[in-house]
């Protein structure tokens, strides 16, 4: 199991965080999710590839920055 760390621009309030939530906790291997709006952060543990998470988390209309 593995941590990947992505910094997201776009999200401001629990919508775009349950947004982001429910679009990367649809891929294969992800374990959790853990959003942290005002560091822009996004945590997530499981075996999935970061460009996976990094492309979901685009489709869903926020910017992967980092
Ligand atoms: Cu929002």
């Amino acid at each position: 199991m593995e941590e990947i760390k992505l910094t997201v621009e776009g999200m401001s309030c629990s919508h775009c965080r349950r947004a982001v939530e429910e679009a990367l906790k649809g891929i294969d291997g992800v374990e959790k999710v853990q959003v942290d709006l005002e560091k822009k952060e996004v945590v997530v543990t499981g075996t999935a590839a970061r460009e996976k998470l990094a492309g979901a988390i685009e489709e869903a209309g926020y910017e992967v920055v980092g």
